[in-house]
């Protein structure tokens, strides 16, 4: 009798874990089936906040780090001087304008908080031209009370499609951390060196160092925003930059928000992402080619390093290529650890009825989202989180980072 009900619970386990991924599955399915053999961070099972805290974010850091955007080599330089609406570096002569938008009654005494865009529009021609993301409202945004601070990538670092071999183009502040020469084009990279997103997620670090220093900014409620390779910006900068309150990816897709364990049949492989834009992430990335669906750290992971913060992922219906469900499933993943910190309302996802673009409607959600979290008197303001953080993790244990640059 004991020997049959072990017999029934092995099939039973071994049931759960051998259901093949269909296709197009569905977000439930995703998270559940843990295919025999994937090397998984939680093998399906929650992380405390105390795990999580102490040693699996870091070794999670680490290997985003270590296998797909490279390790950001410079922080704020020396020679780094903030002007009235820029952020200007003299040694390189890199300088990043920044436009403003300003909702009425900003001011010291009410400071407001703030939605940073990355913009990645423009770029593929010399001289890489200021062009601006269409239909951003910017009307709304600021009725809605906040700033709307934006800069361009291009001034960090040209937003091409591909390096091709990395002969052609100059590579902004890669080339100058690299060879003291912005326009260097033919830079040799090792294993781990970044990418053009680490290089456009330490440009928005560096409008942050600038947003904390106007007075009718709030720089403890900023959104990083961004839309496709400027999503997957977003979620790195918020990843490694903890002074970001909130980060917002749109149609970020493969290498964002998609998590390869349920990635679509059309959808957008490492393989193809590499093929096409080898320059956005680092070369050890090429490893990774062909096992999108067992990764040691999928993109729930790149998720859960924002948390307890705020994350919001948006999608389009048929947007296949970066893969609304799988969109979904790492939101619905991440927010095991977002419920370990008994603060599950903190992540959220919407889908817009289209393509892959970045519409009016999804600012509005952005803005639905962020005026619960982030206006004030907000039910969960930053005091209380830390609060609640402190009482998740035994007093002494850790320094809470909340608030901190680590850059
Ligand atoms: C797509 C690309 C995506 C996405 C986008 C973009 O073609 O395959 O990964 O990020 O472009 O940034 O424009």
């Amino acid at each position: 009798m004991k020997n049959h009900i072990f017999f029934f619970a092995l099939v039973l386990e071994t049931a759960a874990f051998a259901a093949p991924l269909s296709t197009t599955p569905s977000p439930v399915d995703c998270v559940r089936v843990n295919p025999a053999g994937i090397k998984r961070l939680w093998q399906g099972i929650s992380p405390t906040v105390k795990e999580w805290e102490q040693g699996k974010r870091t070794e999670t850091l680490e290997w985003f780090k270590e296998n797909q955007f490279g390790r950001t080599p410079i922080g704020r330089l020396k020679d780094q001087k903030i002007e009235e609406s820029a952020v200007v570096f003299e040694d390189s002569g890199i300088r990043i304008n920044i436009t403003c938008r300003l909702p009425e009654g900003a001011s010291a005494a009410n400071p407001v908080p703030v939605f940073l865009f990355g913009d990645h529009r423009g770029g593929n021609k010399p001289p890489y031209a200021q062009e601006e993301y269409p239909n951003i409202p910017t009307n709304a945004i600021t009725a809605r009370g906040y700033a709307y601070v934006r800069w361009n990538f291009n001034d960090v670092c040209p937003n091409v499609s591909n390096w091709g071999g990395m002969s052609r183009w100059p590579m902004g502040i890669i080339a100058w951390q690299a060879v003291g020469d912005k326009t260097a084009t033919n830079i040799v990279r090792k294993a781990n060196s970044w990418g053009t997103i680490g290089a456009w997620a330490w440009g928005n670090s560096r409008v942050m160092d600038w947003i904390e220093t106007r007075p009718e900014l709030d720089a403890k409620r900023v959104a990083v925003v961004g839309h496709s390779r400027g999503g997957k910006t977003a979620l790195w900068t918020a990843a490694q930059d903890e002074r970001f309150a909130m980060a917002v990816s749109n149609g970020s897709g493969c290498g964002g928000a998609s998590l390869g364990r349920a990635r679509g049949a059309k959808a957008e492989s490492i393989k193809a992402i590499l093929k096409n834009f080898p320059n956005w992430f680092c070369p050890a990335m090429a490893n990774l080619i062909g096992r999108d669906a067992e990764l040691e750290h999928d993109a729930d992971d790149l998720l859960r390093l924002i948390a307890p913060r705020l994350v919001y992922v948006g999608s389009g219906s048929e947007d296949i290529w970066a893969g609304p469900e799988s969109e979904k499933a790492a939101v619905d993943s991440a927010r095991d650890l977002y419920r370990a910190y008994k603060l599950e309302e903190r992540i959220g996802y919407h889908c817009h009825k289209g393509p892959h673009k970045l519409l009016p409607v999804d600012w509005e959600k952005f803005m639905d989202f962020a005026d619960i979290h982030m206006k004030k008197p907000s039910s969960r303001d930053s005091d209380q989180i830390e609060g609640m953080m402190n009482s998740a993790l035994e007093k002494g244990e850790r320094e809470l980072t909340i608030g901190k640059n680590p850059l």
